[in-house]
């Protein structure tokens, strides 16, 4: 059995400030997770103040457009950078993280290539943490599109349903609001129109309301999703171990039907 974890842009940046890394977050959870590390996991990590930062600038989004090529490599660099960063640290804490582009296991249509998930997976039993993320990715032609981490999480999810111990997302916040004033978290999550899906303005892939959605569509499969706050990295750990804690649970087997649009 294998977990998704979903480091959100959120928590490896400081999303207000362009370009701007949280070292000291990634080093919390890369150091917590080295005390779980028999557990076999993919990370996959979000763009924040980098590749939304420069996806916002330069007016690119999720859908296939033909893009300025400025903005297409800017994205590009600044999450081969993040990356660069996060896994400098998953490996100075003792992990053994592998990074790779979703290029090479997401194809055409934003399909898994089958032999490249499972690739992924060998690597994982292996001791080895395959990292991904969220990028500018190329469609065909001049056209290019924005993929989300989050929609990575799926992909990876529908794949390897079956093997998925648990999906988690880590966020900067406690879990989903039932409404952002009164900061009312909901323990446990079943209809998405009771989360309240306020968001920050820098984010070209949905921001909050495409996480409810991707963790719909992964509880669908069977699998249990947790949102947690990433700056707490004992309530990563607890969920990893299969413990509740302080967030917000989608169970596995909610109905497709309680998915958002
Ligand atoms: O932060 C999008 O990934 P996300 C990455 O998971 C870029 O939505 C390049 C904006």
């Amino acid at each position: 059995m294998i977990a998704l974890i979903k480091l959100g842009g959120s928590i490896v940046t400081f999303k207000d400030k362009p370009l701007a890394f949280n070292a000291p977050a990634v080093e919390g959870i890369s150091r917590m997770l080295k005390t779980i590390d028999d557990i076999q996991m993919i990370v996959v990590h979000g763009g924040g103040s980098f590749g939304h930062y420069y996806s916002v600038i330069y007016d690119m989004h999720s859908k296939p457009a033909e893009y300025s090529k400025e903005g297409v490599s800017k994205v590009r660099c600044s999450m081969v950078d993040l990356n660069n960063r996060i896994i400098n640290i998953m490996f100075e804490q003792g992990l053994r993280p592998y990074p790779i582009h979703a290029s090479s296991f997401i194809g055409e249509g934003k399909v898994a290539i089958g032999n490249r998930v499972e690739e992924l997976y060998n690597i994982s039993k292996d001791g080895l943490i395959p990292v991904t993320y969220g990028d500018v990715m190329h469609y065909q032609g001049n056209l290019y599109y924005i993929l989300s981490g989050d929609e990575i999480m799926s992909i990876l999810a529908e794949h390897l349903r079956g093997r998925v111990s648990i999906a988690l997302f880590t966020l900067a916040v406690d879990g989903i609001y039932k409404d952002m004033q009164s900061r009312e978290l909901i323990r446990e999550l079943r209809y998405a129109s009771d989360a309240s899906m306020d968001d920050v303005s820098m984010d070209v892939t949905g921001g909050m309301r495409r996480k409810v959605r991707e963790g719909f569509k992964i509880a669908s499969l069977g699998i249990d999703v947790w949102f947690v706050n990433g700056t707490y990295p004992e309530r990563v750990a607890d969920v990893l171990r299969g413990n509740h804690t302080i967030g917000t649970m989608i169970r596995g087997n909610r109905v497709g039907s309680e998915m958002i649009a």
